[in-house]
């Protein structure tokens, strides 16, 4: 195997990442040579325009964690952040303030933003970021791809006994930030999606992999955007590669964000066999091959196998790199199997 793509969303995506690189640079991926080329279509569904800049949580999130200038604390934004920027807006009263941009962070959507400006294309934009942020790892020929350049931004419509018609729609980014995804999120809606184009390179990154792995990414808001882009459920019916998710759900609930409130909203069982079920078999319409599921849920292996999807229980707890190592491994190890 030497073309992995992987389909990922911001957090969960990008820790998955790291371990696979890691996987890949001390050799521990059965039949994966050392210069294995890995790309990463990247969900920009939570994409948000504020204070003029564009923001792209789940691209960022990836290339600062790969180029090692995530804040490990926060899992999101630089490490080393200052705020005064924000300091500042609130101090004139701009809103709003519940989404926190610092000032390090500030310089990425400003390049971002003149370059969009310019006319350059969301996927050329973050070749050019990641000139900076991917160089030392393009040793590893990793490649950062939008899912798409068409802007397209999730909203949630939420109950509000306020509104006249009793409900509201906010932008997933105030959902989950203000609203600590603590309000039922009653339907969740893609703006944009049905009609965006596949990014430059992502269709081709999927029919000629190897391996396409689907990692602990939110299934609806991240890995369920990029797969309701035009033509990548196609691309993936059709790859010769092996199809292979790690679930997101462990022992009936998401290990960090809002897997569990979107899976809900959207009628899906919150658990390691209900995300596989949801997902599908790629005989049967679906895209999966494999699935992994913490061994906590070993008990809902045959469940998957049922449905035609070949199962294992492993360890998913990302605690570390080492784990994260381990788990990829175990999906290469699925996928040839
Ligand atoms: N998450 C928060 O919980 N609070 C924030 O203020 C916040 C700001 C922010 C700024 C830039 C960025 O790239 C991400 C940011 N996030 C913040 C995380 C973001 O909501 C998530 O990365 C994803 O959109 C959801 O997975």
């Amino acid at each position: 195997m030497h073309n992995i793509t992987v389909l990922s969303g911001g957090m969960g995506g990008a820790r998955f990442l790291q371990g696979l690189l890691h996987a890949i640079a001390t050799g521990r991926l059965p039949g994966v040579a050392a210069d294995a080329a890995v790309t990463v279509v990247a969900n920009t569904a939570d994409d948000l325009w504020i204070h003029g800049l564009k923001v792209c949580p789940d691209l960022d999130t990836v290339m600062y964690t790969l180029g090692d200038g995530i804040d490990p604390g926060r899992g999101w934004g630089r490490r080393d952040e200052t705020w005064s920027v924000k300091e500042e807006l609130a101090t004139y009263g701009v809103e709003p303030t519940w989404f926190g941009l610092g000032d390090r962070d500030i310089a990425t959507h400003l390049v971002r933003t003149q370059m969009l400006d310019a006319g350059y294309p969301l996927s050329q934009v973050t070749e050019a970021l990641c000139k900076r942020w991917l160089a030392p790892t393009l040793g590893q020929g990793v490649r950062l791809l939008p899912m798409t350049d068409d802007r397209v931004e999730t909203h949630i419509a939420i109950t509000d006994p306020e509104a006249p018609s009793g409900r509201r729609v906010v932008h997933f980014q105030e959902y989950w930030v203000r609203l600590r995804a603590e309000v039922p999120a009653e339907t969740v809606v893609v703006v944009g999606l049905d009609d965006s184009t596949p990014g430059p390179g992502v269709l081709d990154a999927i029919t000629d992999a190897d391996l396409v792995l689907l990692p602990p990414s939110n299934p609806v808001v991240s890995v369920g955007t990029i797969l309701g882009v035009p033509g990548v459920r196609e691309a993936l019916a059709a790859t010769k590669a092996p199809v292979v998710g790690l679930s997101p759900i462990v022992g009936g609930t998401h290990v960090r964000g809002m897997a569990e409130q979107m899976l809900t909203s959207i009628g899906v069982e919150v658990s390691a066999s209900g995300v596989a079920l949801h997902y599908g078999a790629r005989s049967n319409g679906g895209v999966l091959d494999g699935w992994l599921l913490d061994t906590v849920d070993a008990a809902e292996v045959d469940r998957v196998t049922a449905a035609g999807i070949a199962c294992v229980a492993v360890p998913l707890m990302m605690t570390d790199v080492d784990a994260t190592a381990a788990m990829a491994a175990a999906a290469v190890e699925l996928a040839r199997a």
